[in-house]
């Protein structure tokens, strides 16, 4: 049975950065959160239509965060350290940070905006522009044979219907292949009360308890987790046929257990988290404004619409976003419509706070900005709770 625990209100598309004259006809949806009791899953009450947010205008581009790359260049030396796959298939493959690292002839892209899988077809891959499911399973198998590694990063949330997607990835492992994947962690999400990582790509926030339910359904299962604190805490999943477990499983699954992620009751608890830290955020945001303070933000990020449009925060409490990405620049924030601006064209010394929209880069932030700090400068976060420090 499927439970509402959260309305997070209306919400447009959360990467679709707009010109001026996009205003009108914007998108919004119902953002809504369920628990399902049978698989302990939690999912997007309606899910948004995949061709609205995944297409040639996708604005993530995974290469402009520089930690980023760093992390899937010691990832894929890592899996290839210990698996030493001789194919590799990548599902939403971005700009090609992960698979740069695997030879060209024997790795394959699965991408459906189109603006990445060119890139990675430049850098020499055989790129597929399509979602991923059972059809272009079968259809890559026919030409490309079985993959010894499957790969996903921040993708697999993404896909609404996951038995059907398990089912593609099953079609296409070799006997003894792996498949590994990550994304945001439920536990994490729960702890620290980032409920910004919902929004209309994620369409289930992950558990390791619900994975194992219904991977185990769909002929896998779970050998090994990987605890990452990429994202703001995410999990490393690794999938195979017949690997023998390994303790970290029980070990997540445990944890998972102890903090009450099987109960509805557990949900409600941060269901309240969440109005008192949106509570706290408009309180803040205005006083500071009555005081005369100037706020800016710093990264443009998914999480941040949730947050501004659930907060109900435009231009007159937060006078515009930073953002290293050129395809977000001299654009405006998705429903909130703030300016989206270059860090280099803003002078951060003329604000007073900076509200940390990618609140999961805070040290890097924290570093590259000490000058601010020094100025006399103060950051806002919401995470674990609505704060300022400096
Ligand atoms: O799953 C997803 C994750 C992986 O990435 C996608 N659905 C969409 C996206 O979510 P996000 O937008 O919340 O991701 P990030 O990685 O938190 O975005 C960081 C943003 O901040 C980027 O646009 C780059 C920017 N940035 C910046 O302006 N200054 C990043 C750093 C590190 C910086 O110093």
């Amino acid at each position: 049975m499927r439970k509402e625990f959260l309305d997070l209100g209306r919400q447009p598309i959360a990467n679709k950065f707009l010109k001026e004259d996009e205003y009108e006809g914007e998108f919004f949806y119902d953002l809504k959160v369920i628990f399902d009791e049978d698989t302990k899953l939690v999912s997007l009450k309606d899910f948004v239509k995949p061709e609205l947010m995944f297409n040639e205008d996708y604005a993530y581009n995974t290469s402009m965060s520089y930690p980023m790359v760093k992390h899937f260049e010691l990832t894929a030396n890592m899996l290839k350290e210990e698996f030493n796959p001789k194919t590799v298939l990548e599902i939403g493959s971005n700009d090609g940070p992960f698979i740069k690292n695997f030879d060209t002839e024997t790795s394959i892209c699965v991408e459906p905006c189109e603006n990445f899988a060119k890139k990675t077809t430049d850098m020499g891959y055989r790129s597929y522009i399509s979602f991923w499911d059972t059809d272009v399973s079968h259809g890559i198998k026919e030409i490309h044979g079985e993959m010894d590694l499957v790969y996903a990063a921040n993708c697999i949330c993404h896909i609404q219907n996951l038995d059907e997607c398990f089912a593609a990835v099953n079609n296409i492992l070799s006997e003894d292949g792996v498949f590994v994947f990550e994304d945001p962690s439920l536990l994490r999400m729960l702890e620290r009360g980032s409920y910004d990582q919902i929004y209309d790509e994620h369409a289930h926030i992950f558990s390791v308890t619900a994975l194992n339910n219904i991977l185990i359904n769909n002929g896998l299962t779970i050998f090994r987790v990987d605890n990452l604190s990429v994202h703001g805490g995410s999990n490393r999943i690794y999938v195979a046929r017949n690997r023998p477990v390994e303790f970290s499983v029980a070990e997540n699954k445990q944890r998972e257990y102890d903090f009450g992620i099987n109960n509805f009751q557990t949900y409600e608890i941060f269901a309240e988290r969440v109005r008192k830290s949106k509570k706290d955020l408009v309180e803040l945001l205005t006083k500071l404004k009555g005081e005369g303070k100037r706020v800016v933000s710093i990264g443009a990020t998914s999480k941040s619409t949730t947050v501004f449009n659930y907060c109900d925060i435009g231009e007159s409490l937060i006078e515009c976003i930073t953002d290293t990405t050129p395809d977000k620049q001299g654009l405006l924030a998705p429903g909130s419509h703030i300016p989206v601006v270059d860090r280099e064209s803003v002078n951060l010394n003329d604000y007073d706070y900076a509200f940390l929209g990618a609140w999961n880069f805070k040290d890097v932030i924290a570093n590259k900005e000490r000058e601010f700090v020094e100025n006399g400068g103060k950051f806002i976060t919401h995470v674990p709770e609505v704060m300022v420090f400096s």
